[in-house]
């Protein structure tokens, strides 16, 4: 049923602004013309507006406010990131969500998707926050054949696929503040929170999450976050569809996915470099023991961030706050 509805949105992604007559779709996706028109029924109910031309056929002219799982794979070019979307209205974690479907062995490249996160993490139980309908927030679960150790590369990537898509989408250059946060005009637009599933030196599954601010306006922001965040819509003046720059995340996760696959963590740390802005600068470092003070001077072949401070002593971060 829902492998037909997939392969209905398929159809329509391939056929662009063109038509498809009910019995060209009925061959597409091999069922009958009286299964297509009930899909088709099903999708307007959903909020899908259609339209129908007599000897044509169908197009969908716009797809629904709400994001839904129909709406992000229209138009999805990805092979495995994001083909199976586990989409909620309102969850406390996507993060919870995952961990329970990596720990079923869903297949790898799974998303949880929800519209709104009543608690969701940051790093060390900090709260995210995730007010509906405004933001992506989402979970994604891979399962790369790398040790433990390599697990923070896959942060870093992340960052890079996200600064990628809000290129594309808004034109914006966002920058990369170690490890996990994406910046524009230093204020917080992304947040990325790795956490694993894993047996002895075994990864079983890497779940990513990933927090944007989309559309929110200053306002909607808790007080104490309107100075230190930001939204694409604030931004870039003008709202940005939802599904569109999930989209375009998987699409740029999924290419630096295969590419860190074969090639190792080098290509990745060249284009996160290029993304970053500690790097080069005087900062100070709050990891759980201690205050790190002095110079960033890159991350290693592992992704891990190299600090010299005052004394000329060279101190290797695993996981810390950045201070710029
Ligand atoms: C992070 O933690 O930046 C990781 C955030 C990951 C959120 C995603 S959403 C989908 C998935 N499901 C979850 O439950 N979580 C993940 P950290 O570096 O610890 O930063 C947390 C801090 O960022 C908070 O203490 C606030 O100061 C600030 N913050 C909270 N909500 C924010 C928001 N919406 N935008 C910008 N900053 C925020």
């Amino acid at each position: 049923q829902s492998e037909l509805r997939k392969q209905l949105l398929d159809a329509f992604t391939n056929a662009g602004e063109s038509y498809l007559s009910g019995q060209r779709l009925a061959e597409l996706v091999g069922c009958s013309r009286t299964a297509v028109w009930k899909h088709i029924e099903e999708l307007r109910k959903e909020g899908f507006e259609l339209e129908a031309v007599r000897k044509k056929g169908y197009r969908i002219v716009k797809t629904p406010e709400k994001l839904t799982a129909d709406e992000i794979m229209l138009g999805l070019t990805t092979c495995f990131i994001g083909k199976n979307i586990h989409y909620e209205e309102s969850v406390e974690s996507t993060q919870k969500i995952a961990h329970q479907l990596a720990a079923k062995n869903v297949p790898e490249g799974t998303v949880v998707i929800a519209d709104e996160q009543r608690s969701g993490r940051g790093r060390m139980n900090r709260n995210w926050h995730s007010p509906k309908y405004t933001g992506i927030w989402m979970s994604l679960i891979l399962r790369p054949n790398i040790p433990l150790s390599k697990a923070p590369q896959l942060t870093l990537l992340t960052a890079v696929a996200i600064v990628q898509a809000i290129e594309e989408i808004t034109g914006i250059t966002a920058e990369i503040k170690w490890p996990n946060d994406v910046l524009i005009q230093g204020r917080k637009i992304t947040g990325i929170l790795t956490e694993l599933q894993a047996e002895a030196d075994r990864i079983h599954s890497i779940i990513i999450g990933i927090g944007i601010n989309v559309n929110q306006k200053k306002e909607d922001f808790p007080r104490e976050l309107q100075e230190k965040a930001s939204s694409l819509l604030i931004e870039k003046g003008t709202p940005v569809s939802r599904a569109e720059m999930i989209r375009s995340i998987f699409k740029h996760f999924e290419k630096l996915y295969l590419l860190y696959l074969d090639k190792g963590f080098f290509p990745i740390k060249l284009l996160w470099e290029s993304y970053a802005i500690s790097i080069g600068k005087i900062l100070k470092a709050r990891t759980l023991t201690e205050v790190i003070e002095g110079k960033a001077l890159g991350i290693t072949e592992e992704g891990v961030l190299k600090i010299e401070d005052a004394s000329g002593t060279i101190h290797h971060v695993y996981s810390a706050d950045i201070e710029l």
